[in-house]
């Protein structure tokens, strides 16, 4: 696991110098973090940056990750002093409850300026997060405009841009940003099994072993579920030349395992084979 998997392109350095510029013009930073995979989402040169300022870390694509395991990170998040939420972005709900915990993180900044007799100014935050954890899809529900463009690819939003939400909420739009080098070559792995970093950085078979090992072990129920012929002691290679027989993958008449790997990280990622979190609170 010595492996350092090298992935910066030029537009997100760029990106990391415009954050270290806007950071003075805002209160409070809104930090996205990945539900399934809260430790590995979390970008430490972003965290480092906004480290002086009010944060409401929100747990994105809640929907997709274990609500045991979310509840414990939550609890994780407020015992380390943050602000702390899960959301799943499209629901109306859990956006209103992002928009009630920025102004409440602002109530302190509004009341000194009444104090001293002055207009009360809205709590100005930004968007922090690594790409694909949502900064666009909350742009978007928060602007009602559908200003900001949203796509399920990595590193898309290239440009920063200013919105109105409400009298007592201002928001600076971000494009993710990502650490130049991981040490931790697990960490790749969790960014590539959500989506955060593109797959083919890592071998798919490498990947796809280390997913259905996890999976084997923490949520054996779902995989049954979805593909209802495997069996808890299956090796890794077992199992996907099943699921390759019975989805009628092949190649040249044998079982095509790749192409099975890659469906399955594909249905993973996406939550087709149930919620999961990748990362485990203790
Ligand atoms: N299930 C689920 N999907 C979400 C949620 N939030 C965002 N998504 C989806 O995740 C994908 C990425 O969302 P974006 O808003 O484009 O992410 P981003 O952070 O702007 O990504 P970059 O621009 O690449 O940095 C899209 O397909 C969204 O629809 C969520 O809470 N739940
Ligand atoms: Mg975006």
């Amino acid at each position: 696991m010595s492996q350092q998997i090298h992935w910066f392109p030029g537009h997100m350095k760029k990106a990391q110098i415009e954050i270290e510029k806007k950071v003075k013009l805002v209160d409070c930073v809104i930090e996205l973090l990945d539900a399934r995979i809260p430790l590995a989402s979390r970008n430490e040169t972003l965290y480092k940056i906004t480290q002086s300022k009010l944060r409401l870390v929100v747990l994105t694509k809640a929907d997709l990750a274990d609500e045991e395991e979310t509840k414990k990170w939550e609890i994780y998040f407020k015992n380390g002093g943050s602000a702390v939420i899960f959301a799943d972005l499209n629901k109306s709900n859990d956006i209103q409850n992002i928009i009630k915990n920025v102004e409440k993180l602002g109530e302190a900044k509004q009341q000194k300026l009444v104090s001293k007799g002055m207009k009360p100014q809205p709590i100005r935050a930004m968007i922090i997060g690594i790409p694909n954890v949502g900064k666009s899809t909350l742009i978007n529900k928060l602007s009602k405009r559908h200003s900001a463009s949203v796509q399920n690819k990595p590193g898309h939003t290239k440009s920063q841009q200013l919105i109105k939400v409400s009298n007592r909420f201002e928001l600076l739009d971000t494009p993710g940003i990502l650490q130049n080098s991981y040490e931790d070559k697990n960490k790749a792995m969790l960014l590539a099994l959500t989506g955060s970093i593109k797959r083919e950085i890592l071998p798919t078979e490498e990947v796809a072993e280390v997913a259905y090992k996890y999976m084997r072990e923490y949520y054996f129920k779902n995989l049954k579920e979805r593909f209802v012929y495997l069996e808890e002691n299956d090796s890794f290679v077992d199992a996907f030349t099943k699921i390759a027989r019975s989805r009628g993958y092949l190649a040249k008449g044998v079982e095509d395992t790749g192409k099975a790997m890659e469906v399955f990280l594909n249905e993973l990622k996406n939550g087709q084979i149930g919620r999961v979190s990748f990362e485990r609170a203790n």
